[in-house]
């Protein structure tokens, strides 16, 4: 923690929506009467039919329901383009910077509503209508954003599957939504490394059927095989298809998309967003939190097969007619300036990254950042992990020349948009720090049997009541949803993250209180990694769990037990790391193994994962009660080959 606060600095008051009088104001109102605050913002998307009703939402358990705008009808796709066209239709929507510093393309909103209509109609030629769902497999180019806003204009709901993950993962979550269509790439191209998109495509519907159209985009030009009757040159079927196509009038609660996200027990959810009230939340939240004006050049470094891509790359951004940045690349390749050299070459004025770069990139010095201009930079953010407050200072002072606050944004993929982060016009900051709720955000700290702690205490984040951007349901499981978000502490939603909160009522968050760990911001669920070692067959067992490490946030730590017989040697530790990242995907990879005889276990066989943490974080001097062990020997055999000794 750190006490340093940085003021909002001079002129920004000015210049901003938002000013401290302003925050303290709206935030007020925003609590007190959402239903008169929230029909006001909700004017500022395009309806076909105007709602009537704000706000219907209950966090009862056994009846929970989430519904915003519910009598309004609207299209996304027309709100992030049509409406644009006639004041902006030359400017510049999408900025796309390639893998590769030589290949770069603007995309005006005009180009985006022909490339969008056409490939509309190009889905709807293969039979594709409101309410089917369409998983996206693709890395990050224009194509991605249309495929996006294209299924958003016919009512497709778009499953987005992140480019990184395995066949089998990119299986499992094509049945989950029973797709019937996928949208890939012949490979993709990252850092000057190839990623077989299409291959690994083939392979996930070989195993999860349904299937019955895969438009693939040509990015590489590689000789992919293609299946007669169901695969599609996207180039051909654009090149076929009308460059008109009517937006469907959607209603404000029908689906807009799913993501699959990592939860502390079973298979990925399907975190399921609705039309109306999440645009009205990613843009309004866009505007102000980042502070965006007619002309800026917005880049957020995220993937779209995270919300953070969703939100913050295309919906928002576009709801808005903002010029949003795309960048495939990655932020060492060609070199570690990249990320400062596309600053300048795009001169870009907002930019939105995550931690995990920001202590990376703090690694090769300040020389690759300082040889670069940034003068254009007005605004830094940061999303998703906490950011510690030495790479907070360090982004603050070499990135952005101690002149651009930065909004270090609190929220997840169920939350749709961002809830606890400062408004770069009103909020002192203070390094480390989410700072304030949002508007009409209610934060709350519980502790473990659900109390609320008043004042500055630490305990378990909820939030009171809900917000248009909120996830309605888990895909197909309400039932599920209910249990993981609400049946914690009653009629409020559980975030899963711990929270302090200072006598300024400023939010710290400090984590996961469950079993799921953040490796370089991505979430995963430990569940997962050991359902995954555990299907190798020389594995009997295996426990998973986070530890500090100073690049990804936190690092994966396994403990596995063999069968017996099987010789832990370092080369089965390669093996099972390769066999994880086949399985689940290169972000999956475990960075420690540590064979273990036995795990320790209460005498009901229930894995004590407490234990285990303090183990693989080298804190084993406080292990706490072990007196509940079946077998308490066990711990000293863990302690002695831990593998994290610092
Ligand atoms: C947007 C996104 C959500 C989890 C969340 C929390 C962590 C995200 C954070 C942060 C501290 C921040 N998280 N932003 N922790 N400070 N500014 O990341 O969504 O992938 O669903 O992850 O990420 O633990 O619960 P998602």
């Amino acid at each position: 923690m750190s006490d340093k606060v940085h003021p909002v600095p001079e002129g920004w008051a000015k210049r901003a929506y938002i000013d401290k009088a302003r925050y303290e104001a709206d935030y007020r109102r925003s609590v007190e009467d959402p239903e008169g605050y929230w029909g006001e913002i909700g004017k500022r998307v395009d309806w076909i039919k105007p709602f009537s009703k704000v706000k219907n939402t209950s966090f009862a358990p056994g009846n929970v329901s989430i519904r915003w705008y519910e009598d309004g009808t609207l299209n996304v796709s027309a709100n992030c383009i049509d409406r644009h066209l006639a004041t902006r239709g030359d400017q510049t929507a999408i900025l796309w910077e390639g893998d590769d510093p030589a290949d770069s393309r603007a995309i005006t909103y005009r180009e985006l509503h022909e490339q969008v209509c056409r490939f509309a109609n190009a889905l709807k030629a293969r039979g594709v209508k409101k309410g089917d769902r369409v998983t996206i497999y693709l890395p990050m180019i224009p194509e991605a954003a249309y495929a996006m806003l294209a299924c958003a204009r016919i009512g497709a709901i778009h499953s987005i599957v992140f480019g990184g993950f395995s066949p089998d993962s990119l299986a499992g979550r094509i049945e989950g939504c029973e797709s019937r269509c996928l949208i890939t790439a012949d490979e993709g191209l990252r850092g000057g490394r190839k990623v077989p998109l299409k291959a690994n495509a083939d392979a996930a519907i070989e195993k999860a059927g349904g299937v019955d159209t895969v438009f693939v985009v040509t990015r590489t030009g590689a000789d992919v095989p293609m299946v007669e009757g169901r695969d599609v040159r996207y180039e051909d079927a654009i090149a076929a298809a009308s460059p008109e196509c009517e937006p469907e009038e959607m209603n404000a609660e029908d689906p807009l998309f799913i993501l699959y996200t990592s939860g502390s027990t079973g298979k990925p959810k399907g975190v399921l967003h609705t039309t109306g009230g999440y645009l009205v939340f990613a843009s309004f939240t866009h505007q102000l939190i980042f502070d965006y004006h007619d002309g800026d050049v917005y880049w957020c470094t995220a993937d779209v097969g995270w919300v953070t891509g969703h939100s913050y790359i295309v919906y928002g951004p576009l709801a808005n007619g903002a010029t949003t940045l795309m960048f495939e690349g990655v932020p060492n390749y060609p070199s570690t300036s990249r990320f400062w050299e596309v600053v300048d070459k795009h001169k870009v004025n907002i930019f939105y990254t995550a931690p995990t770069a920001i202590r990376a990139l703090m690694g090769g010095g300040e020389g690759p950042v300082k040889k670069t201009s940034r003068e254009s930079l007005r605004l830094l953010g940061s999303v998703g992990e906490p950011i510690n407050p030495e790479a907070w200072e360090w982004y603050y002072r070499v990135v952005g020349d101690s002149r651009c606050p930065i909004v270090d944004t609190w929220w997840q993929t169920e939350t749709g948009g961002i809830l606890i982060t400062p408004l770069p016009g009103a909020t002192d900051l203070k390094p480390g720090s989410a700072t304030k709720p949002f508007f009409g955000i209610r934060p709350e700290l519980v502790d473990a049997e659900g109390k609320p702690l008043e004042g500055a205490a630490e305990g378990n984040l909820v939030i009171a009541d809900s917000w248009p951007g909120q996830m309605r349901t888990v895909y197909g499981d309400h039932k599920r949803f209910e249990e993981t978000y609400f049946s914690t502490y009653p009629n409020k939603y559980f975030t899963g993250d711990g929270c302090r909160r200072d006598a300024d009522g400023y939010y710290w968050i400090t984590g996961r209180v469950d079993d799921v760990i953040n490796v370089s911001g991505h979430r995963m669920g430990t569940a997962e990694v050991e359902s995954s070692l555990v299907a190798h067959e020389k594995v009997s067992e295996a426990a998973v769990v986070g530890y500090p490490h100073d690049v990804k946030g936190q690092g994966i730590y396994a403990y596995v037990t063999l069968m017996a017989g099987v010789e832990g040697t370092e080369d089965l530790k390669k093996e099972l790391v390769a066999w994880v990242r086949k399985d689940i995907g290169p972000i999956a990879s475990p960075d420690l193994i540590q064979f273990a005889p036995g795990l320790p276990k209460t005498r009901s066989g229930k894995i004590m994962r407490r234990i285990l943490r303090k183990i693989a974080e080298d804190e084993f001097a406080a292990l706490g009660d072990t007196s509940t062990l079946a077998d308490p020997g066990v711990v000293d055999d863990l302690i002695e080959h831990r593998q994290n000794r610092r």
